[in-house]
């Protein structure tokens, strides 16, 4: 479900100029619940969760119904809670792969009869540029209205469309028309509509920052338009965050909806032959394995945006985690970091809780990616709290057979907009993320990229084992 807060005010008509509004943004309704309920119409009305990790004690929840999110049921929540505040609804476990078949139905078929220019971020939600399909269709809102019309009339689920003139506004219309609505929002409209929203609104406010621009008593984005550049980058932290929330408040976001490439994935698995028992043996892996699937994406001029972890342990059981970057990167010093967050917050789980280890026989592995739904989300919700809880020289409550290093969301490097956020640039909401991306900044990065590509000609002459990166 959508983190960010909506609000009653901004859900209403902004009138009908549809005048440069050429992106919509489509994000399904609870998109597992839904299907689980058109699947099975004993259910239809009922609360429904779904959830993963073992229906009983260890399992988080995925997503709930709008039915069962009136109790308080969120994503990400632990099912005994779900359970303890409603009792009585349906809790379902994840079956990804019907998901992925709707997903690539409704995607690859019914938007795609509109137009090819599709940015899918996740299962359930893709960037539509609609620009090159008006003369065919009339208007963005009636491609709007004829998706929703599809997806209902075919797979009996709702979902909502957001429709402005890039897609920061298109994402926050269709978060604010849900469920079930299509919210346009003219271009000339863009600073009052999102003036209206709470500065968590924002993608890159997190709580860190929201609670900072609190003190200084801004609480909407349209109190942020005080705020100097200067104001702005202290407060989070940042002058490249600076940048993009100097934009933001004022209603001015990116337009390029980049489609994927046919690579859906990028990914080294390895099995060692002696388990794994330390967290340095761990980590240096997956530097490796990141080094190496940096390296490819590379060659292949490719850039991701998902990053995940799988790991199948001396039982033969397996875990995946994953987690979406703000900014694309074709760079091991931003996925390795990542991954390795992964897995420390999945160490930490593992020594505070009962664990949560997917069945072994299972192919959900690769659904898992794509699913989080912002930086600083793992799919399953399995925050990166315990970070840093483990240090050199600790062994393990648990032995690793296989260390899986992989990348996903993949776009053409040559057509993806880099655009600056604020935890790419080093802000403080979520530390994993932040360590993951903020070497000093824009900067940082880009010295950072230069010599993994400078890594690369050294082995195109020496072969791949020539030079390791020291990450
Ligand atoms: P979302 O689109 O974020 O949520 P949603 O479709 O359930 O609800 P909304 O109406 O607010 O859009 O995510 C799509 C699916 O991804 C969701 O149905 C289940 C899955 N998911 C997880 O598995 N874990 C998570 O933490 C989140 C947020 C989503
Ligand atoms: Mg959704």
């Amino acid at each position: 479900m959508s983190w960010a807060p909506r609000s009653k005010a901004v859900d209403r008509d902004w009138g009908s100029d549809e005048t440069g509004c050429t992106i919509l943004h489509v994000d399904m309704d609870a998109f597992f619940a839904s299907l689980e309920e058109a699947r099975h119409p004993e259910y239809a009305g009922k609360p429904i969760i779904v959830g993963v990790g073992g229906q009983e004690t260890h399992g988080v929840v995925s997503t709930a119904s709008y039915a069962a999110r009136k109790y308080g049921v969120h994503s990400a929540m632990p099912i005994v809670k779900a359970r303890r505040l409603c009792p009585n609804g349906v809790y379902l476990p994840v079956d990804h792969h019907y998901y992925s078949h709707v997903s690539r139905q409704i995607f690859g078929g019914i938007v795609a009869s509109v137009t090819d220019r599709i940015e899918q971020v996740s299962v359930d939600e893709a960037y539509v540029d609609v620009s090159g399909a008006l003369l065919r269709w009339g208007s963005p809102v009636r491609i709007g209205r004829w998706i929703r019309a599809q997806v209902a009339r075919r797979f009996h689920i709702t979902c909502s469309v957001g429709i402005g003139s890039n897609k920061l506004i298109a994402k926050l219309a269709s978060t604010n028309a849900k469920p079930n609505g299509l919210l346009l929002v003219p271009k000339a409209r863009n600073a009052e509509f999102i003036g209206l929203l709470p500065i968590a609104a924002l993608n890159g406010v997190g709580p860190a920052t929201a609670e900072r621009l609190r003190q200084w008593g801004i609480e909407s984005v349209a109190d942020l338009r005080a705020l100097t550049h200067e104001q702005l980058a202290r407060a989070v932290r940042s002058s490249a965050g600076a940048d993009w929330l100097y934009e933001a408040a004022r209603g001015n976001g990116p337009a390029q909806v980049t489609p994927r490439t046919e690579e859906k994935s990028v990914s080294v698995e390895r099995t060692y032959p002696d388990d794994l028992t330390t967290l340095e043996q761990v980590e240096a892996r997956i530097g490796a394995q990141a080094d190496e699937v940096a390296g490819t994406l590379r060659s292949k001029g490719l850039v991701c945006r998902t990053v995940s972890l799988k790991l199948r342990f001396d039982d033969l059981r397996y875990v995946t985690r994953s987690r979406t970057l703000e900014m694309p990167t074709d760079q091991a010093s931003v996925i390795a970091p990542v991954a390795r967050s992964l897995f420390e917050a999945y160490t930490a789980s593992r020594t505070a809780g009962p664990e949560e280890v997917e069945a072994a026989s299972g192919s959900a592995a690769q659904d898992v990616t794509g699913i989080a739904a912002s930086a600083g989300a793992s799919s399953v919700g399995v925050s990166s709290a315990g970070s840093g809880a483990w240090t050199e020289g600790t062994d393990l409550p648990f032995s690793v057979r296989l260390v899986g290093v992989g990348v996903s969301s993949l776009t053409k490097a040559s057509d993806t907009a880099l655009q600056p956020s604020l935890f790419d640039a080093g802000g403080d909401e979520d530390p994993a993320a932040g360590e993951a991306t903020s070497i000093a900044g824009m900067e940082g990065r880009s010295r950072a990229g230069a010599a993994e590509r400078a890594l690369d000609s050294v082995r195109s002459k020496f072969g791949d084992g020539s030079v390791r990166l020291g990450i």
